[in-house]
This record gives structure tokens, C-alpha cells and sequence, in this order.
């Protein structure tokens, strides 16, 4: 059924009977049943490893029975199913998120006991499944949470990459990647599926039939498997999929006359070749390096994920001229929607023209038809050198029949700017799909995304806006109701309800119900008691059990110490610079100047503060390594001075990751997400944080702005400049405008004199200065900010001596954190841009 419906096991034959009872005593039966049964390791070992992987395997024996029944209810009922595109997932790990949304965590905790062994420990056993990047595959996977909590039929297509995003150390020398081997000991989550494999062509030629049909042939094939990954749904039956694709070559392949005759390199040419193509995630920067590899995979997710697609639609539509209805391609929009997650999937597109042309058959007007009511886009950054340009040279070479399409939907957009809107005819170059500059002709892959969708969001009110007046303006005059606005949102389960179980029961207890897990709109009930000692004390007491396990976790990974009891201030998510991080750290160093210059009893007057940093920096992005380095740098010699050590702390936090996240959020109090305004597109985890009762130190950019709007302003930390003024302050930099702040000069200052060590920070500060770095001299306006970010720095400090105050203020931000549910954001892209419904399982 899961992909094709064909007969299955005959009814008289009973299946074995899978103990799915709730006692704990049968679960523990059932989970030494795969202890000694699966073939995975010895049995006669039960180690927390072993543990963990049979207590996985008897969690997925109870996912697969939903996920079939899921499965034959869709089947059944045939309701227009979404098919989210995605070239990344950041799932993390999934046992506590699996045993939580079936509500079994207590028995499987109970159960595990019987065998010895401690869920807690259990559970940190299990590798994350990290084949993301950063925030945009970590909003993958909250969207996969909500879809199948909200019982909506969608699935998940994605790459199994080998090596996912790389592991993060930390020398002497600053960031050092090594990779991360996530299926070392194989992933208990994932259902190979041997009976759902497709071609999948690259290169090769077209050739043109007398009748004028076109087809592409020759070149070389690869096989796509796919591994269907189980999503359960909290509290509810449905449990969806996220397909990933593993390559494979065929057997053919191998030359078997080559190896006999000890070429063994190039007898297996081919299945090395195919191995390469999910072999490691991109690192998702712009750099030159794989470009190639990166174009097939692409091309692998979206071939793979439409064919699997049509296999399904043209079953039924046998199904139904076999008596059972009729059905005709144009009713395709009506049963599949596809969502382009950024511009990674953009060779949907053509593929989908091309599979309804060339292999169904359609003529060009019915396949364009078909394919704009289908395909919704989804942009996630507004930085230019994120923006997809694929060589045509390369896309001739790789993809034919595909570029001949492209050109052809060129054409015919060209056909009609120059027809019926000649007013925008001087746009015309730059709204192209193809740009022809013979220095370097491209596919701008945005575009071809713009014109072919019939909706294009952006992920935050401002980023929204800002699409719609700068980067595609021209194109809303000509399709104003194409744009719309989806907020990003994250999903409450993972982000509240299991990292921080303690905030959890409190806020149950207050709203004297749990509904607020799956409608968090309910947290608002939260603001009349804001003000209540014993809700504060409640309140306190949580964060500083969590605060705990925070500094207890920041001992294991680093070796330093941090005390519970001072402010603990947070700053992760990737590095970059447009998210100034060096913001931050230049403010760490100017209070460690300042308190270095303080008398003993001015110091025991401030607030004491562990401020922590974690994020990655992609691996030739020379400037984020660089700030890792500071940062680290700033630590050791911070941590190590007995004079401010009760006052400041500096931890660099390593390897971030999703289960970092988990245990570094539940325990701040506040956070940072200070990107220059205008270039975080949103931001998600900003939401997390809130959601946690962290108060946030930001700008006005991304969803800070609607973060600000919903609790209250009061309870936020402003500064820096807007968006709207970001580009005049630019200029003003480049003409000589721009006047230091003081502080600012001492903080590069003291950098620079060797405060921090021997190494040569000069380039990195330099890029702060009038005319290098972009070679426009302080890009991010870190210059700019600095002022009034300490400014707002100062009133943090004043505000966390007030206990009551700030701890009004953090119940004030989770009650506020309603609208940032993913439930939320889904129910909007079903409703608003799929249209597609509910699909419960009875
Ligand atoms: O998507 C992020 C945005 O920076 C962030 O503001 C937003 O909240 C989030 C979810 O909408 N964008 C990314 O994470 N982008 C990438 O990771 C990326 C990956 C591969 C690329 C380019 C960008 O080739």
C-alpha cells in the first residue's frame, strides 16, 4: 500500500501478535525480545547501548502498526496529500520525541527499570540524525511534527546523506570538523523499502520522433531506495513519513569482467560514482567546490520524489477507469500539492513538465497548467550569495531535456511581459529566468521558482515585506495575490513539553490543563497570574533545576564550572556575520575591561553573568572561524582571572547541535538574536527560547518583530537600527559619516593590543572598519549597534537585580508564545496555499 496498493497478506494467516500493551512488564518482555532476537549485537550484552537500541526497536514495532493503519486510511479515503520537498531535515533524536507523543513515556521508564537501566541515560545514547544545516532544516522537521499531529496527509521527501552535518571540535587552533558517522551503528527509525525503487538518469541526450514528442535517453542511471522514516503525530494515530532516497547503482554496473581482471577500481567506477551522490550533506554556503554533485542531488530528490508520486496517481487512475470514476490530469492539483523548501528543489519544476509531457504525454499548455497549480516555493533568505544560480553549461551537460524546458518557460514569460506589460520591459533582465551574460550564463533558480508557483511565502512578517519590495517587486504587479506570509513556528512538543517537563507540569497546573501542548494559544491564560508569588516561586525553582542541569551538562562538554546562580546569557545558532556574533563577544570584552578596572565593591554591585556561545562555522568561511577562535580565546583568559571569575564567565558551547538545543534552552534566561535588521529572514530559535520564559536582548528583524509584538515590548530588550535604515547607514558609512561609540574603539582596542592571546585578530577587526572587509567597511554595522546594544545590555543587568521583575517578564514570554506554534504556521499552508484537510485515522 505504502507506495503502490497491491495485494498483501492474505487475510486467514494472523500476523504474529506485537505486544503494543501499555504495562510496563510487557514492554519490558518486549524489549528483550529485540535484546536477544535482533542481530545487531551480542545477546547475552545489555549495556545502556544495547539498551537503547532494543528499547528503539520495540518503540518502532508500535510506530509501524499506526503508520500502516495511516497508510490504509489514506488509501481509503484519497484526500489531497502535500508532498513537502526538502534538500534537509534536522531531526535530532527521536526516541523521547516518539515515546512522548504516544504518551508511553512513563511505562517505557517503568519498563526500562525492571531491565536495570535509566530512561535518562537511555535516551543519550542515541546519535542525532543531523542531515541539516541550521534553521532551515530544523523547520523541516518541526513542520513534519505538526503535519502529522494535525492529522494531514503529507509527506517528507529527503536525502539519506551518509554524513550528515559535521562534528565540531575545538583545539588550540579554533573549529576543527570531523565527520559525524549518524548510521555507524544503523538507525532503528528508518524501514528500508526494497520495493520502492526508481531510476533515475543523469546526462545523456534527447531524441526528437517524427511526431514532434520529445525524450530523453542515454546517459547513466542510478537507482533511488527509499527509507521511509515513521512521524507520529501527539496523540493521535496518524503517523506520516519522511522518505529519504538513498542512491544506488544497478548490478549491471559492476563490471564483473574488470574486476576478474584486477581493474578493480574501475569495475566498481560506477557504484562509487552513485555512492558519492548521498554520501555528505552540503554544507550549505556559497562555495564553488561540488557544485556538480550538489546539482544531482537535487536532481535525485525531485525525479525520485515526483516519480514515486506518479506511480501512486497512475495506479489509481487504472483503479478508477477500471469502473471506479474517471479521472483526467487535470485534476493532478486537486489530489497532490508539492512545496519547494527554498530553491533546492527547484528541478521539480521541469521535471514534473517533463514526466507530463514526454511521458504522459500532455501537450505544453494542460502540462504548464498542471504544474503551476502543484508547485508552492518558499523562500528563506534574502542574502544575495544565497540565492541558487546554476551554470547553463553545466545544466546542459547534466540535465538536457530539462534546460530545453527552461528555456522554453524563459521564452514564454519573456512572450508575455513584452504582450501584455510592456511597462516592465526594462525590468526584463533581471526577472528572466536565464541570464545570458556571456561571461557567465546561469539559471536564476529563484526566478524560475517565482514564475512557475502559483504561491511564494516568506517565513516572517518583515521578510515577507521585504520580498514583496525589493528582492521580487517587479513581480507582484504583474501576480499581486501570488505573495503571501507563513511566520515560521516550532513545534511545542519537542520544544517545551519534553526538554523541560518541569516548566511543563507547572504551566499544566496553572491552566489546569495540558491542552496547551497541541493549542498553544492557551499559554496567554498564563499572563493574569504573572504577577502570583507562588507561580513566580514555582517558576524559579524550575529554571534553576534546569539552570542546574545546563551547568552540570557545560561541565561534562567544556571542563568549566558555571555557577546556577548567575545570569545565564545565550547566544547559539550558526556562525555568521551577518548574525554578529562579534557583536556579542566585543560587548563580553568591554564589561571584562570594565569590571578588570572596578574596585572590589563596585564589582559585588553587578550582575553576575555566564555568557555562552555556540554555533558552527561553515568550513572555509575563514571569518566565522576566526570569531570562534575569539570567543574561545576570550574564555580562556576570562575563566581564568580570579579577579572577575565571580562576575563574568565565557563558555564556548561545542558541537551545537539539536540535542544541545534541548539542554541549553529550558536553562537560559536570556538570549541574543541581534542580526544586522533586514537579513535574518526570521530566525526560529528566537521562538524557542521565548517559549522557555528567555527573555530576548534584539534587533527589529525577522520574527524578533512579531516575537516583540506578542509579549509585550515591555518585556523585551530593543536596540539597533531598522531595517528601513540600514541602507542609508551604509552609505553614510562608505561617505565618511560615521562617528564611534568610544566603547567600541576600546573593545577592537583591547583585542588588538594581545589581551587575548597572540593570535592575529587584525583581519577579522579590520573588517569592521571603513573600507575592507565587503571592501564597504562594516557590512553588519556591529559599529553602528554597539552603542545602544550595551545600552540595552545595562538595562538587562537592572532588570535581572529585580527577581520578581524578571521573573514576571519570563512568564510574561511563554504566555506570550502562542502564535509560534508550527500547528499554527501548517494550518495556515493547508489552508491557505495546499488546501488540503484533515485525514484522521479512527
Ligand atoms: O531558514 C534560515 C534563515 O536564515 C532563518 O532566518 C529562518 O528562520 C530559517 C527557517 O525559515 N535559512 C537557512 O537555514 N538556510 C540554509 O540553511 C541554507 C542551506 C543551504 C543553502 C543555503 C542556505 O544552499
Amino acid at each position: 500500500v505504502n507506495g503502490t496498493a497491491g495485494s498483501g497478506i492474505p487475510e486467514n494467516v494472523p500476523p504474529v501478535s506485537c505486544p503494543l500493551a501499555d504495562e510496563p512488564t510487557e514492554i519490558a518482555s518486549n524489549i528483550s525480545f529485540h535484546a536477544k532476537y535482533s542481530p545487531h549485537f551480542s545477546p547475552f550484552k545489555f549495556e545502556p547501548e544495547q539498551a537503547y537500541f532494543s528499547t528503539a526497536e520495540s518503540v518502532r514495532d508500535r510506530l509501524i502498526q499506526q503508520w500502516n493503519e495511516t497508510y490504509l486510511h489514506y488509501h481509503k479515503t484519497d484526500p489531497k496529500q502535500t508532498y513537502y520537498l526538502s534538500m534537509e531535515y534536522l531531526q535530532g533524536r527521536a526516541l523521547t520525541n516518539a515515546i512522548g507523543n504516544l504518551e508511553i513515556q512513563g511505562a517505557y521508564a517503568d519498563a526500562l527499570n525492571k531491565l536495570g537501566h535509566d530512561l535518562e541515560e537511555i535516551v543519550e545514547q542515541e546519535k542525532d540524525a543531523a542531515l541539516g544545516n541550521g534553521g532551515l532544516g530544523r523547520l523541516a522537521s518541526c513542520f513534519l511534527d505538526s503535519m502529522a499531529t494535525l492529522n494531514l496527509p503529507a509527506w517528507g521527501y529527503g536525502l539519506r546523506y551518509r554524513y550528515g552535518l559535521f562534528k565540531q571540535r575545538i583545539t588550540k587552533d579554533g573549529q576543527e570538523e570531523l565527520a559525524e558517522d549518524w548510521l555507524e551503528k544503523f538507525s532503528p527509525w528508518e524501514i528500508v523499502r526494497h520495493d520502492v525503487t526508481f531510476p533515475i538518469r543523469f546526462f545523456g541526450h534527447v531524441e526528437v520522433h517524427p511526431s514532434g514528442s520529445r525524450k530523453w535517453v542515454g546517459g547513466e542511471l542510478v537507482q533511488a531506495l527509499a527509507y521511509d522514516v515513521p512521524i507520529p503525530g501527539y496523540k493521535t494515530k496518524n503517523t506520516n513519513s519522511l522518505r529519504l532516497w538513498e542512491a544506488k547503482a544497478c548490478a549491471e554496473d559492476f563490471n564483473l569482467f574488470q574486476f576478474n581482471d584486477g581493474q578493480y577500481e574501475s569495475a566498481g567506477q560506477l557504484h562509487s560514482r552513485a555512492q558519492q551522490i548521498c554520501a555528505v550533506l552540503y554544507p550549505g554556503d556559497a562555495t564553488e567546490s561540488g557544485k556538480l554533485l550538489r546539482l544531482k542531488q537535487q536532481f535525485f530528490l525531485c525525479s525520485a520524489s515526483l516519480q514515486a508520486r506518479f506511480q501512486d496517481i497512475i495506479f489509481r487512475f487504472k483503479e478508477r477507469k477500471d469502473g471506479k470514476g474517471s479521472w483526467q490530469w487535470s485534476d493532478f492539483p486537486s489530489k497532490v500539492a508539492v512545496q519547494l523548501n527554498d530553491t533546492h528543489p527547484t528541478l521539480a519544476i521541469p521535471e514534473l513538465m517533463r514526466l507530463l509531457m514526454d511521458e504522459e504525454g500532455l501537450g505544453w499548455d494542460e502540462a504548464w497548467d498542471v504544474t503551476t497549480r502543484t508547485v508552492a516555493y518558499t523562500n528563506h533568505t534574502v542574502l544575495p550569495e544565497a540565492l541558487e544560480k546554476w551554470s547553463q553549461a553545466v545544466m546542459w551537460k547534466l540535465l538536457p531535456r530539462h534546460m530545453e524546458i527552461i528555456e522554453e518557460i524563459d521564452k514564454r514569460f519573456m512572450a508575455v511581459v513584452h504582450t501584455s506589460r510592456t511597462d516592465l520591459e526594462s525590468k526584463l533582465p533581471s526577472m528572466r529566468i536565464l541570464d545570458n551574460n556571456p561571461q557567465k550564463p546561469v539559471v536564476r533558480m529563484a526566478n524560475l521558482c517565482v514564475v512557475s508557483s502559483h504561491t511564494v511565502n516568506g517565513v516572517a512578517q518583515l521578510h515577507s515585506d521585504i520580498l514583496k519590495s525589493e528582492l521580487f517587486a517587479d513581480y507582484v504587479s504583474i501576480w499581486p495575490k501570488k505573495f503571501q506570509n507563513k511566520t515560521n513556528g516550532i513545534t511545542p512538543r519537542r520544544w517545551l513539553r519534553f526538554c523541560s517537563p518541569e516548566l511543563s507540569s507547572i504551566i499544566t497546573k496553572w491552566l489546569k490543563t495540558d491542552q496547551w501542548v497541541t493549542n498553544l494559544d492557551l499559554l496567554a491564560g498564563l499572563c493574569k497570574f504573572a504577577d502570583n508569588e507562588d507561580l513566580q516561586n514555582e517558576w524559579a525553582s524550575a529554571k534553576m533545576a534546569n539552570k542546574q542541569r545546563l551547568a552540570q551538562y557545560i561541565f561534562r562538554v567544556t571542563g568549566e564550572s558555571i555557577d546556577p546562580n548567575s545570569l545565564f546569557d545565550i547566544q547559539v545558532k550558526r556562525i555568521h556575520e551577518y548574525k554578529r556574533q562579534l557583536l556579542n563577544i566585543l560587548g563580553v570584552i568591554y564589561r571584562y575591561k570594565k569590571l578588570k578596572g572596578m574596585s572590589p565593591e563596585e564589582r559585588r554591585k553587578t550582575t553576575p553573568r555566564t555568557v555562552m556561545i555556540g554555533g558552527k562555522a561553515f568550513a572555509t568561511y575563514t571569518n566565522a572561524k576566526r570569531i570562534v577562535k575569539l570567543v574561545n580565546d576570550v574564555g580562556d583568559v576570562v575563566n581564568t582571572d580570579p579577579e572577575v571569575n565571580d562576575y563574568l564567565k565565557v563558555v564556548f558551547v561545542p558541537n551545537y547541535n539539536v540535542s544541545a538545543a534541548e539542554m541549553l534552552i529550558p536553562g537560559s534566561e536570556l538570549s541574543q538574536h541581534i542580526s544586522t535588521a533586514g537579513m535574518e529572514a526570521s530566525g526560529t530559535s528566537n521562538m524557542k527560547f521565548a517559549l522557555n520564559g528567555c527573555l530576548i536582548i534584539g534587533t527589529l528583524d525577522g520574527a524578533n518583530v512579531e516575537i516583540r509584538e506578542e509579549i509585550g515590548e515591555d518585556n523585551f530588550f530593543l536596540f539597533g537600527a531598522t531595517a528601513d535604515e540600514v541602507p542609508q547607514l551604509r552609505k553614510d558609512r562608505e561617505n565618511g559619516l560615521f562617528k564611534p561609540d568610544p566603547r567600541f574603539e576600546e573593545a577592537k582596542q583591547y583585542v588588538r593590543s594581545g589581551a587575548f592571546g597572540s593570535y592575529d585578530y587584525n583581519p577579522l577587526l579590520d573588517s569592521l572598519e571603513g573600507n575592507s572587509g565587503y571592501g564597504r567597511g562594516d557590512y553588519f554595522l556591529v559599529g553602528h549597534d554597539f552603542p545602544s546594544y550595551m545600552d540595552a545590555q545595562a538595562r538587562v543587568d537592572e532588570a535581572y537585580k529585580d527577581r520578581k521583575r524578571w521573573l514576571k517578564m519570563s512568564i510574561m514570554s511563554t504566555a506570550g508564545s502562542g502564535k509560534f506554534s508550527s500547528d499554527r504556521t501548517i494550518a495556515q499552508y493547508a489552508k491557505e496555499i495546499w488546501n488540503i484537510e484533515e485525514c484522521r485515522v479512527p
